[in-house]
């Protein structure tokens, strides 16, 4: 039945408010307006940012549909839509590039103008939200909203990829893979030889690792107070695990003793102003670089040590390991089809959607790197 123009009615997952448990309900989703793609959920991965939203340490708009690291099938577009059609495989984007902007013109940007990340915007461009639940508006999360059989997004926020991808794994091309793997290889520059630390072996510090690895990092001290998470990050390229909470000593006390000088590399993806501070205080002093990921409560300050800044060493924001999305992922995807990547250790579940509440599970005990969400 050919839906295009219609009402689309469809299970998706809502958080009525904060902290409340995500419920599968009956949701209606409106046709894309101008500049809008409808998309037929393929699959979707759970993130760190899910988790922020629906605890509200990142402000959003409620009720929401939750989820932004989505893979699908465009069903429909709006007037005005030219970058993708119906029948393309795409992917949803937290980071829209609109090519328009300061940040999307400017050659080292990638923090498009169209978004505003505090507070996340619920709603499309045009104000509104295209989803409703027994005549309730429910509001998008990043713009996007991915636990969903539909969903509509802004055409800035959505890029085309091979055909070919496979569809239950490459939705962590939406924003773990170029998140971690590319804040190594492509903000950091890991180089070969270096040591790095990595706070946070969830899926973004193990997609931080594949890129320290694959960049030659001969050292890399990976830190996380669940040891679950230590047999898959060694496997990854780890070579020493740190339990913070197990140590007699800071952690970065400890990372300076073993290191003698401290990390070349240090990556915070947890999102906590003290796991911040433990990365910029294991860094070498002079020419050390430290990289924040995570997603930090809003209205938080970092407290640094100002005498130690002109010292040499440098720290620096990341998001989606600073590539402009819509230009760099496809071929993040072609090198990952032609066995330039592999992220199928990031993939350590998946479970059809109905199973959310499996997933959550999984994610929250750390039993995942990734659960993957087909539909
Ligand atoms: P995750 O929940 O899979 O991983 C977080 C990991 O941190 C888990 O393994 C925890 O056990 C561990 N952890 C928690 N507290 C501590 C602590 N005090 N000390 C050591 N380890 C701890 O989340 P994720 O990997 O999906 O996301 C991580 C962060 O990255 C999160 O803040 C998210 O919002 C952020 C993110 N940033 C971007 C970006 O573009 N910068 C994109 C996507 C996600
Ligand atoms: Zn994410």
């Amino acid at each position: 039945m050919d839906t295009t123009g219609k009402t689309i009615t469809c299970r998706a997952a809502i958080a009525w408010k904060e902290k409340s448990p995500l419920t599968i309900e009956e949701v209606q989703v409106e046709p894309p307006k101008a500049g809008e793609v409808r998309i037929k959920m393929g699959s979707s991965g759970i993130c760190g940012s899910d988790d922020h939203v629906l605890t509200g340490d990142l402000s959003m708009k409620f009720p929401l549909i939750p989820g932004h690291e989505g893979a699908g099938i465009v069903e429909s577009v709006g007037d005005g839509v030219s970058s993708v059609k119906p029948g393309d495989k795409v992917l949803t984007l937290i980071i829209p590039q609109c090519r328009e902007c300061d940040a999307c013109l400017h050659s080292q940007g990638n923090f498009c103008d169209k978004q505003d990340v505090l507070p996340c915007s619920g709603v499309m461009l045009d104000g509104t939200s295209r989803f409703s639940c027994r005549g309730q508006k429910v509001y998008h999360s990043f713009r996007t909203s991915t636990f969903t059989e539909y969903t509509v997004v802004p055409e800035i926020s959505v890029v085309k990829i091979d055909a070919a991808a496979p569809m239950d794994k490459v939705c962590l091309f939406s924003c773990c893979v170029p998140t971690g793997y590319g804040a190594a290889v492509n903000s950091a520059k890991v180089t070969p030889g270096s040591t790095c630390v990595v706070f946070g072996l969830g899926g973004i510090g193990s997609a931080i690792v594949m890129g320290c690895k694959a960049s030659g990092a001969s050292r890399i001290i990976g830190v996380d107070i669940n040891e679950q998470k230590f047999p898959r990050a060694r496997a990854l390229g780890v070579t020493d695990c740190l339990n913070p909470n197990k140590l007699k000593k800071p952690v970065h006390e400890v990372v300076m003793e073993m290191t003698g000088v401290g990390a070349e590399f240090a990556f915070e993806a947890i999102g906590k102003i003290e796991t911040m501070v433990s990365a910029w205080n294991s860094c070498n002093i002079s020419y050390g670089v430290c990289l924040i990921l995570g997603v930090a409560p809003e209205d938080t300050q970092l407290p640094l040590e100002a005498t130690k800044i002109i010292s040499g060493k440098t720290m620096k924001g990341v998001c989606l390991g600073d590539y402009k999305p819509r230009d760099c992922i496809p071929q993040l995807v072609t090198d990952y089809l032609q066995d330039k990547i592999n992220i199928d250790p990031l993939v350590t579940h998946q479970l059809p959607f109905n199973q959310l509440q499996k997933a959550l599970e999984l994610y929250h005990t750390g039993k995942a790197v990734r659960c993957v969400l087909l539909f």
